[in-house]
């Protein structure tokens, strides 16, 4: 791995409450981020968390405010996400992972649940799916059969075309290990600039102009519509309460009437000022995005020493290992010479005891042959005297024959010492052999050449 290796990015999006900033802090394996625990959000602005090391590769979750929030309009979430993704796009960054969560607890997808996954759909941009996972969570909140029928509703309906497209699904059980598993799923993949990252740094487009802006822009123009028709419908009954003199019904209508005068006015001013508005959120970001950004550097730099360090220390154990084994084959090369050298020689031994045994019968015969000889002569010296009359005389050997008998005797004791030199060279070799036998037995694993 390069120790250049800029990092992998991760970020995670989806509606407030949806469990973005639980799954960045399991990821990640910190506390980063602030979990909800009201309704409300906790998370107000984009953020990083700390690398930490998948797969080999350096990786950062972004952590993002969700739509569909109490407190803040998607228009507002949206500037925010677009603000941070163009400026880090500026500085070349670009996303290896677009995570998407979702409650597999939610009965149904609101009108908000659609039309915020329409603005992420938009977001992203058609070749980028691929690097997209949608992550349902909560399982243990729903009965598991209610929670795959759901899965596999949403799978072949709302999330189909951008599952079509490349996107996977996965689900999250809430434990670090699975979050891991999903972010496995995307860490090798090519990074890519989102759709909006392209049309706001490369095309130069407004803010209001870029697809997911412009959708957020129609259904927001949509709802204000809405809204009209709802406050015309209030106006009228407030009418029909004061006809009847109905003050405290007149009094309801009014305040509900107030209110949606109010959210449709901050409705067109969203619209309105989409793009101004995320250029003053841009530049109100602009310093905390630095920031950011150089915190993680610094910390991604760390990292990277670190992964050289780790990479040293690795290479160095390699390398004296491939040296240990290196010297431990020549050891055993030598053994094995040796052991061959004597068994060459114990063979060799063999074979010349063998020539020395018949060698030594063949004398053998030749003294008994001789000694029959012999015999036979003197039996008929005296059988001569006998004839004769005469006395017997000391039978006379031929001197030339004692001679030879003499050598035979000799070169019959001289074999002997020889063969029981021999014997003992013979056991002494044979405690080797069985030795080195032993020794292959016990370790097998013994390359089959030198
Ligand atoms: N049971 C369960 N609760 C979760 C899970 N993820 C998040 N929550 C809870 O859902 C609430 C919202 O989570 P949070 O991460 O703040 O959501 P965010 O607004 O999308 O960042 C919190 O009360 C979490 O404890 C999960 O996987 N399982
Ligand atoms: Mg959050």
């Amino acid at each position: 791995m390069s120790t250049r290796d800029a990092g992998a990015r991760f970020i995670v999006m989806g509606c407030t409450g949806s469990g973005k900033s639980q799954f960045a802090n399991c990821a990640s394996g910190s506390s980063d981020f602030l979990i909800g625990r009201t309704l409300e959000s906790s998370t107000a602005e984009v953020s990083t968390s700390r690398p930490f090391l998948l797969n080999g590769r350096i990786v950062t979750i972004i952590d993002t405010p969700g739509f569909d929030d109490t407190t803040r309009s998607d228009a507002d979430v949206l500037s925010s996400i677009a603000a941070y993704l163009s400026k880090s796009y500026e500085k070349g960054t670009k996303l290896t992972g677009v995570v998407y969560m979702h409650r597999i607890t939610d009965v149904r997808m609101s009108g908000t649940a659609q039309r915020t996954f329409r603005v992420f759909r938009e977001l992203c941009g058609g070749s980028t799916f691929k690097n997209v996972v949608i992550v349902t969570n909560m399982w243990g909140n729903v009965d598991f059969e209610i929670g795959e029928a759901r899965e596999h509703e949403i799978a072949t309906k709302f999330f189909k075309p951008v599952l079509d497209m490349g996107a996977r699904m996965c689900r999250h059980d809430g434990t670090r290990e699975s979050a891991l598993a999903i972010l496995r799923h995307l860490v090798d993949n090519e990074a890519v600039a989102l759709t909006i990252q392209q049309e706001i740094v490369e095309e130069r487009r407004a803010f209001a102009d870029t697809a997911a802006g412009a959708v957020l822009s129609r259904a927001l123009k949509e709802q204000a519509d809405r809204h009209d028709e709802a406050l015309r419908e209030l106006r009228a009954e407030m009418e029909v309460a004061m006809r009847k003199k109905d003050e405290e019904s007149r009094q309801e209508l009014q305040e509900e009437v107030e209110k949606k005068r109010e959210e449709l006015t901050r409705m067109k001013r969203d619209i309105q000022c989409m793009t101004e508005n995320f250029v003053s959120e841009k530049a109100r970001l602009e310093a905390r995005i630095t920031e950011m950004e150089t915190t993680n550097r610094y910390h991604v730099e760390r990292l990277q020493e670190m992964q050289s360090l780790v990479n040293n220390a690795l290479l160095q154990v390699m390398k004296s290992h491939a040296e240990t084994a290196g010297r431990k084959e020549e050891d055993e090369r030598q053994a094995r010479l040796l052991a061959e050298e004597r068994l060459a020689n114990v063979l060799a031994e063999t074979k010349h005891r063998e020539h020395l045994q018949r060698t030594q019968d063949e004398m053998n015969k030749r003294i008994h042959t001789l000694q029959e000889q012999i015999s036979k002569q003197n039996a008929e010296k005296t059988k001569e005297g006998d004839l004769t009359g005469m006395r017997p005389e000391k039978a006379e050997v031929d001197p030339k024959l004692q001679l030879k008998i003499r050598e035979a005797e000799e070169e019959e004791r001289i074999k002997k010492e020889e063969q029981e030199r021999l014997n003992r060279l013979a056991y002494f070799v044979f405690n080797i052999v069985s030795f080195v036998v032993a020794r292959w037995m016990k370790d097998p694993a013994v390359p089959k050449t030198a």
